[in-house]
């Protein structure tokens, strides 16, 4: 019998693809959303660069390329808990893949509403799943999306490791003990601060219920197409590039595209962890398929591919496109430079093979960037979400 697995999220950029990555291999899917991604591009005012169809129009398309069945359910998991619980009640999944949560860094500080929605919505989301799951006494393995921000960028270079940190803390007996900690949390915007206490909520329910769970420290997703969402035009994937929800190189390749400067934030000395979509979708398939025995601690995979520093990914860029390079003040409070080295052992030694930046880069430019070039709207560039009062935008002058 095919085991059920439900996406909470499944409408979006990682979770769409999710989903059909786990229906073509053979799991039954049952996608949750609210919308509310769609619905935060009207308020902003923005669009995804690709045209994205439906749910309805998504799924159909999917029964017609693949045979096979996504169920969806509009479930709000911050605001709906009877619904979810009611939903997970008569699935009885062998997995939940969370990815329903506020995930902008810039839109959550935005502004005051904006911060305290994404609290809202990101910590009753996941918590709501956790506390059913547990009312139910469910085996459900959660799999849920974290984020590599929880660690920090303001680094030297010392290597992250996965989740758990090993210290060693001098006793007042003069003995010196070790221990192995989750690692300290250092968020950078109020996003990032509510998956750091996602992390709490997981230690607890891991210990208190020996619920199995795997969360995944994803570094700054680049890409768009995966093998299935290529089949039909109507399953192609979200692509955004506006000043909030818009990742650095994806906004970069589509800055290139339609001959606006690349807006490099203060000096780009910032070095991130990256990951394309498509090891995203097979980092989620591993880690479903190798969950935690019932009682271990959380499992925490790093789920990238390689590092940047942002000033290199827009030389770049602009040394295959062109495009000019453009220093903005930076809208954010980061650290202006700082080194990165992570550990992903764990999603290697499972047989991921990343795609690396060399491999993507160009095909991602030709075929979604320069494609859908004219969809591209300039009044939604600027980053215009300030981390402090004395920030200025990163606005670029006459572009
Ligand atoms: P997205 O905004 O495109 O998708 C999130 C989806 O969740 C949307 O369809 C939204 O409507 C839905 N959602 C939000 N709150 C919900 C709720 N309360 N109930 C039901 N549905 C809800 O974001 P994404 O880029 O696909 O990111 C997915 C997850 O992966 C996020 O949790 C994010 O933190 C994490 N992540 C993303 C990236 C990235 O670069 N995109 C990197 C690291 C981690
Ligand atoms: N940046 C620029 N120019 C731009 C946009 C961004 O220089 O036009 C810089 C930012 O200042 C920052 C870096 O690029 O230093 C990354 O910014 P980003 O918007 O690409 O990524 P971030 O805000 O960190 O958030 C994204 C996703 C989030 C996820 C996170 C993973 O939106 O959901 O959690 O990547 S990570 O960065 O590893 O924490």
């Amino acid at each position: 019998m095919e085991k059920n697995i439900i996406v909470i999220g499944g409408d979006g950029f990682c979770g769409w693809p999710t989903s059909l990555h786990l229906s073509r291999g053979g799991f039954n899917v049952t996608i949750v959303d609210n919308f509310s991604r769609r619905a935060i591009d009207e308020e902003l005012g923005a669009q995804s660069l690709t045209p994205i169809a439906s749910i309805d129009d998504r799924i159909a398309a999917w029964k017609e390329v693949s045979g096979n069945d996504i169920r969806f359910e509009k479930i709000d998991a911050a605001q709906e808990f009877d619904a979810l619980y009611a939903l997970l009640e008569e699935l009885q999944p062998e997995a939940v893949v969370h990815f329903g949560e506020q995930r902008a860094a810039p839109y959550s500080m935005r502004g005051v509403s904006q911060k305290r929605y994404t609290v809202d919505n990101n910590i009753n989301a996941t918590h709501n799943l956790l506390a059913a799951i547990a009312a139910l006494d469910l085996d459900t393995h959660v799999v849920h999306l974290g984020t590599m921000g929880v660690y920090g960028y303001d680094g030297d270079g010392l290597e992250i490791p996965e989740g758990y940190q090993k210290v060693l803390v001098p006793g007042d007996d003069n003995i010196v003990y070790q221990r192995e900690i989750l690692y300290p949390t250092n968020p950078g915007s109020v996003y990032h601060m509510t998956k750091s206490m996602d992390q709490l909520l997981f230690q607890f329910y891991a210990k208190n219920d020996q619920m199995r769970i795997t969360d995944l420290h994803q570094g700054i997703v680049w890409g768009t197409q995966t093998p299935e969402t290529k089949l039909d035009d109507r399953l192609i994937n979200r692509f955004d590039y506006d000043g909030d929800y818009g990742t650095v190189l994806n906004r970069f390749l589509v800055q290139a595209a339609v001959g606006h400067p690349l807006t490099v934030h203060g000096t780009g000395g910032q070095t991130r962890a990256f990951i394309h979509i498509r090891d995203t979708v097979r980092c989620i398939r591993l880690a479903i398929e190798n969950p935690p025995a019932r009682g271990d601690r959380v499992v925490i995979r790093n789920q990238m591919t390689e590092t940047h520093r942002v000033r290199d990914l827009a030389k770049l860029v602009s040394d295959m496109t062109g495009a000019q390079l453009a220093l903005v003040d930076n809208p954010r409070n980061e650290a202006a430079e700082n080194d990165l080295r992570v550990s992903n052992e764990s999603f290697i030694a499972l047989g991921l093979r990343p795609t690396t930046l060399a491999e993507g880069l160009m095909e991602e430019t030709v075929e979604i960037a320069q494609r859908f070039a004219d969809r591209f709207d300039r009044k939604t560039v600027a980053a215009a979400s300030l981390w402090t009062k004395n920030q200025k935008p990163g606005v670029v002058a006459n572009a």
